[in-house]
Order: structure tokens, then C-alpha cells, then sequence
């Protein structure tokens, strides 16, 4: 599986799939969730209460798919990233899922690119040190005949510098 970094707006890339740090209403929000359900129109909403409607809320560290709408991918994977609150053991955990999670969705849909934004360090407030080391690290660990390409989309100078120096260890 070969790793991608780049640093850009993840509602523009052409992946099979791109992931959404949702909360678990799966009704939308700020952040990245925001500019998805922003760009990609009311279809990926009325997929979400569809979604809720039958299984309720989603839980933090699992994930859900829905079509993409609007936008290039073909699907949106929403994965619910853990809130900061200083638990480390008990964060990593969440964190790992969520990649986890998604990337065991992927699969499941015949994905072969997918593209994370990095889940948590917004709004929830993750460290990003330590989340892009989760991230990476389950990346690496998730041994796959049908995924060919995983991107990591940072926003931010901060986080792209940090994934940067962790790739090229
Ligand atoms: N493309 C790629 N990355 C982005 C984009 C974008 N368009 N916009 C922001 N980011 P956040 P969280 C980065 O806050 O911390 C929402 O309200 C951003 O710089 O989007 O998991 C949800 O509804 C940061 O590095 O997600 C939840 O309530 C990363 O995406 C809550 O925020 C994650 O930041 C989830 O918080």
C-alpha cells in the first residue's frame, strides 16, 4: 500500500474514498465535516439521517459510509474521532479505531484510494503529534490486497510538517 501526504482541501480529492471526522450524530458540524457536507450537497445529509434513523448515533472510533454527492470521490467514509481529554491510553484506542474502522469499510467496497483528513486534531483537540502516529501507525499495520493507495490530507501547516518528518523516518 503506498502512503501519501499532501497538503489541500479534501473535499477536492479524486480518491474512491474520502473520510469525514464526524461527531456521532452524523448531522454535520464545523471542520472538515463542514466543508463535506458543504460541498458534496444535501444528498450525504439525507444518506446520514437515513444511517441514523436505522442504527442511531454513531459511536466514537466507528465508521459509516454513505455516496459522495457532489464531490469527486465516489464514497464518504464518516468515522467519529475521540474528544481530548488527557485519557492517552484510552484516546489512542478511539483513534486507532477510527482508521482501523474505515479502512475495513474501504475494503469492504472494493476501495482502492482513499484519502483521512487528521481526525480529532481540530475541534477535538487531539494532540497532532501523537494522533499522526496513530494514524500512521495503523496505516502501516493494515496489510491489504485491495487498497493500493492511502492518502493523508493535512489542512494545516503544522500537522503537514509533522507527518512529514514521521513518513520520512
Ligand atoms: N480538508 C481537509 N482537512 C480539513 C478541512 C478540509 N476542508 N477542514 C478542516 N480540516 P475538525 P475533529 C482539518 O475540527 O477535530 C466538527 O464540527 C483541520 O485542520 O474538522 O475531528 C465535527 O462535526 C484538522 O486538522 O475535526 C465534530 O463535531 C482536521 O481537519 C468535530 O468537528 C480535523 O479537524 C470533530 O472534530
Amino acid at each position: 500500500m503506498k502512503i501519501e501526504l499532501i497538503k489541500d482541501d479534501i473535499t477536492k480529492i479524486e480518491a474512491d474514498a474520502i473520510v469525514n471526522a464526524a461527531n456521532s450524530s452524523l448531522l454535520g458540524g464545523g471542520g472538515v465535516d463542514g466543508a463535506i457536507h458543504r460541498n458534496g450537497g444535501k444528498q450525504i445529509l439525507e444518506e446520514c439521517i437515513e444511517i441514523r434513523n436505522k442504527q442511531g448515533k454513531c459511536k466514537t472510533g466507528e465508521a459509516v459510509v454513505t455516496t459522495a454527492g457532489n464531490l469527486p470521490a465516489k464514497y464518504v467514509i464518516h468515522t467519529v474521532g475521540p474528544v481530548w481529554n488527557g485519557d492517552e491510553e484510552k484516546g489512542t484506542k478511539l483513534l486507532a479505531n477510527c482508521y482501523k474502522n474505515s479502512l475495513e469499510l474501504a475494503e469492504s467496497l472494493d476501495v482502492k484510494t482513499i484519502a483521512f483528513p487528521n481526525i480529532s486534531t481540530g475541534v477535538y483537540q487531539f494532540p497532532k503529534e501523537l494522533a499522526a502516529k496513530i494514524a500512521i501507525n495503523e496505516v502501516k499495520k493494515f496489510k491489504s490486497e485491495i487498497l493500493e493507495k492511502v492518502i493523508f490530507v493535512c489542512f494545516d501547516e503544522e500537522n503537514e510538517e509533522i507527518y512529514r518528518n514521521l513518513l520520512e523516518k
